[in-house]
């Protein structure tokens, strides 16, 4: 059985990666007025950022068309695969894993196993990395998926905003109400409950905000068992830099690496978020 694996562009994978891994990637876009452009093909991050500087409107974002899915099966089909796991950010934020389910029934003789990550960004990566080298490896889409879900058990993600607009103003921050008043001047812990984005902690300051997540990485760190771990930060790589260098000397059993907040995800949580993920491999 020959199994392709398929992300979308979320996951913020670096192209060399996707093509060492034999990963296929579907961008979502993101619209400044009359301008569509696909992350990470027609726009990159650095690039993103400096344009919602220079626009007035802020951008919208938009899930692939159904069709760039139906496409992208379909010639996977014709070149001999027989299947396809395509994973994607969580359904609780985008209706990307259904548009991937839509286009599965609509192409013959490929069997397509989508996969609710519910997650996105480097921790939708870490799964669809471990799910290319499994492909690749031979192993089936049901063993591969049945270790993706294993891996789900120990992945965490922890994440913070500068300015909270964003996420409130493209309705993707769950059960906030208790965080209404004020909203603005915190800077609550977000992390994903149940596919969805849910503040954990009202925090006042970045600092504090960046301390409980180094807690939360301790509880998980402290036991010595390896993890890998990825910083992800909104245009802030030098914030991102030096994170990695505190943790990395605190926890050198930890394989810790550095990704992005791309245009999508940018513009949901505004530039100068920042957030850890983990799991244990
Ligand atoms: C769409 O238009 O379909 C895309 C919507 C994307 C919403 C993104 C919300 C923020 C997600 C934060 C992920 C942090 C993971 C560590």
């Amino acid at each position: 059985m020959k199994t392709a694996v398929v992300t979308d562009s979320t996951a913020y994978i670096p192209k060399e990666v996707r093509d060492r891994y034999k990963i296929h990637m579907i961008p979502l876009s993101v619209t400044f007025g009359a301008e569509t452009y696909r992350e990470e093909i027609d726009i990159t991050a650095e690039q993103f950022y400096e344009e919602v500087r220079q626009q007035k409107e802020l951008p919208t974002t938009s899930q692939p068309p159904v069709g760039e899915f139906v496409e992208l099966f379909t010639s996977l089909r014709d070149e001999g695969y027989d299947a396809v796991v395509s994973i994607h950010l969580s359904s609780g934020i985008s209706g990307t894993y259904q548009g991937a389910l839509t286009a599965a029934n609509m192409v013959d003789g490929l069997k397509v196993y989508a996969y609710d990550s519910e997650i996105s960004c480097m921790a939708q990566g870490f799964y669809t990395i471990e799910a290319a080298k499994m492909a690749l490896d031979g192993k089936t889409p049901e063993e591969i998926i049945a270790r993706m879900d294993e891996m789900k058990k120990t992945l965490r993600a922890y994440f913070m905003v500068d300015d909270l607009s964003h996420l409130q103003r493209g309705g993707r921050l769950t059960g906030a109400q208790a965080f209404i008043g004020g909203l603005l001047q915190i800077k609550p812990l977000l992390c994903f409950e149940n596919k969805v984005i849910v503040p954990l902690e009202k925090i006042r300051t970045r600092k504090k905000a960046v301390k409980r997540i180094e807690e939360l990485f301790a509880e998980d760190a402290a036991k010595g068992v390896p993890l890998k771990a990825a910083i992800i930060h909104a245009n802030r790589p030098d914030d991102a830099k030096q994170w990695k260098q505190e943790l990395a000397s605190q926890y050198p059993h930890v394989d810790f690496m550095i990704s992005y907040f791309g245009p999508v995800i940018g513009t949901h949580l505004g530039e100068g978020a920042l957030g850890l993920t983990w799991y244990q491999p």
